[in-house]
């Protein structure tokens, strides 16, 4: 299948929620102008960070048909739609889709393991085959889903079963291996690299487009990474992406979605926080949370608010 590759950074956006827990539609398309706003170049809906799998097939219909409408047309709406039952993975393919997303993507089930190659793949084709014209990134994310597929070998494997797959979004930090993946075929695959932190040793190796978590409130700074590294100047763009890496490890020290949403919250957002099995900030995190922002002026990352 041909398609246009995937440029720049894309949001792994979050899913608004309200007080009482449930998906605020009404908080999407705010969020998506501000997306925009700061530079993102697509966005990867109801993912790791979207807490996709949090969500009943009927939320994360509803909320991608809002992200759909909100973009439209201007970024593409790439819709995650792994389930561990293929069934419901399929329905949600299909209704992308007819939604009108751009792309599709979806994990392996993990509840039980895809642990070789003929197993992925034939979940892969299971899933892709519900939406056969729109192309298919498969979401490589080990950590989340204990896969433990060679993926090298999976992209040679799928290639002839597996006909509108046509990347990777691949989460994961071994550079050499995100080399191979690009080299499969003579490039003929598109590899989307998915650790922010890492992000100009993978423009070195190659990337061209990034999905990630923290481009939804520093897409700027890494943005800036980008423009020195194709500018050829290599030493500020470590200086750029060292800033965001120790950003991103003090991120990490909290609990982390909530955090990003209580970033977003300051730029006028109504995200609200988490759902469960995943932790809220507790009062004391948010002053903490505060100060650390405060110490690593992130002010000057160049994240700009509605309105601002
Ligand atoms: O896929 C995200 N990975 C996970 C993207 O959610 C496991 C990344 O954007 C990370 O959140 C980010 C911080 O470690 O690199």
């Amino acid at each position: 299948m041909s398609h246009e590759r995937l440029n720049g950074l894309i949001a792994a956006t979050l899913t608004p929620f309200s007080h009482s827990g449930e998906v605020n539609l009404a908080g999407i398309a705010p969020m998506v102008e501000f997306l925009i706003g700061n530079g993102i170049k697509g966005m990867y809906v109801c993912g790791s960070t979207g807490e996709g799998m949090s969500l009943s097939t009927a939320e994360r219909k509803a909320a991608t048909e809002e992200f759909v409408n909100a973009a439209s047309g201007r970024i593409p709406v790439i819709a995650q739609v792994g389930h561990n039952s293929l069934a419901e993975a399929r329905d949600l393919a299909a209704h992308a889709a007819a939604t009108g997303v751009d792309i599709v993507s979806a994990t392996c089930p993990s509840y039980f393991k895809a642990s070789d190659n003929k197993a992925l793949t034939r979940c892969v084709a299971e899933i892709a085959s519900a939406a056969p014209d729109l192309p298919f990134y498969y979401y490589h994310i080990p950590s989340l889903t204990g896969s433990t597929v060679d993926i090298v070998q999976f992209l040679e494997d799928a290639r002839a079963s597996v006909p509108n797959l046509v990347g990777l979004k691949y989460t994961d930090t071994k550079l050499f291996e995100y080399q191979t993946c690009l080299a499969v075929n003579d490039g003929q695959f598109d590899i989307v690299w998915g650790c922010d932190e890492m992000l100009l040793g993978a423009l070195a190796t190659g990337a061209n487009a990034a999905i990630g978590s923290t481009y939804n409130i520093a897409a700027p700074l890494s943005n800036k990474v980008i423009q020195a590294f194709n500018n050829g100047d290599i030493s500020a763009a470590r200086g750029h992406q060292l800033r965001s890496a120790l950003f991103i490890r003090e991120l990490l020290q909290f609990p982390f979605h909530a955090a990003i949403k209580s970033i977003l919250g300051t730029r006028d957002l109504e995200v609200g926080s988490v759902r469960a099995p995943l932790m809220g900030l507790e009062p004391d995190d948010s002053k903490r949370l505060t100060r650390m922002l405060t110490e690593l002026q992130f002010d000057d990352f160049g994240c700009r608010g509605a309105g601002e």
